[in-house]
């Protein structure tokens, strides 16, 4: 998918994702979508039946998920009356991907009437106060990739302006709804990197002085996606592995995916919660 040459191309394509994902799920208007990040795919049974689901690779503009983990399935669920997508599997910049075709999946979701977006991931803890198995709520992020999916030609009408206000990126209202279902929640800053390689000692000890809590691959695009198509923004981490540098072990993706198993259900359900109050 080509971000550069055709103004709008990216738009388009989203647009006609969104209009299968009403076709073929007889939903004309989802409400909520629910982004599951490596380590959440064991947590998606905790949100209901599935009243419809299908391959990402059936729908317009999916890039094939290459990573283990990451099934790519597009489902809907209803939760607490809301039609909500649930997104298994996501597509990263460290695949090789551009950032359209990151975001794509969220602006699907998005212009198929998801005014909520949750976007869940696995994470290294900066502080070696954290557990792996704890969640935290994404109060902020530093994008460290480099990349937008603003970038290019402007966005064509109707869609907003690129030069998208950040401010409150992670919705203060959704967060504050978070706490008031889980109040012990903690909440932090994630930096998100390209990957694929975990960050070096020192380039922990530099995020963490940037201001970082918790370290990832994901997640920063399709914020700035979501908020760029006016969605509210929720974002949950859950810390399977200390930082290089923090952590006395060697990282291994292996124990990030079980960790993220193990905990997971219970996190979705405090997710699905957030979505039926919402
Ligand atoms: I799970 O320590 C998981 N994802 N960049 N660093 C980065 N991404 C991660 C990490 C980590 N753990």
């Amino acid at each position: 998918m080509s971000a550069t040459t055709t103004p709008g191309e990216p738009f388009a394509l989203a647009e006609q994702a969104a209009r299968e994902i009403a076709q073929r799920s007889g939903i004309e208007r989802h409400k909520a979508v629910i982004i599951l990040g490596s380590g959440w795919l064991e947590a998606a049974e905790v949100f209901g039946d599935a009243t419809f689901e299908c391959r990402t690779s059936e729908l317009a503009g999916f890039a094939p998920p290459t990573v283990a983990g990451h099934e790519g399935r597009v489902r809907s669920v209803v939760i607490g009356n809301r039609p909500t997508l649930l997104l298994l599997g996501r597509v990263h910049l460290y695949e090789g991907n551009e950032p359209a075709a990151v975001v794509h999946p969220v602006r699907a979701a998005v212009l198929a009437g998801a005014s909520l977006v949750v976007l869940t991931n696995a994470a290294g803890g900066l502080d070696s106060k954290m557990r792996p198995g704890q969640p935290v709520l994404i109060r902020d992020h530093l994008n460290l990739t480099g990349r937008s999916p603003l970038a290019g030609p402007p966005p064509p009408a109707p869609y907003g302006s690129r030069f998208v206000d950040l401010t409150a990126c992670y919705s203060p209202r959704l967060r504050a709804l978070a706490r008031a279902v889980e109040p012990e929640l903690s909440e932090g800053v994630y930096g998100g990197f390209v990957g694929p390689q975990y960050e070096t000692p020192a380039e922990v000890d530099m995020v963490r002085r940037l201001g970082a809590d918790l370290v990832g691959m994901s997640t920063v695009l399709e914020a700035i996606a979501a908020r760029h198509l006016g969605a509210e923004v929720l974002g949950c981490s859950l810390v399977t592995n200390l930082a290089a540098g923090v952590s006395p072990h060697p990282l291994d993706h292996a124990e990030v995916l079980a960790a993220g198993a193990a905990a997971a259900p219970r996190l979705a359900r405090l997710i699905a919660d957030v979505v039926a109050r919402a």
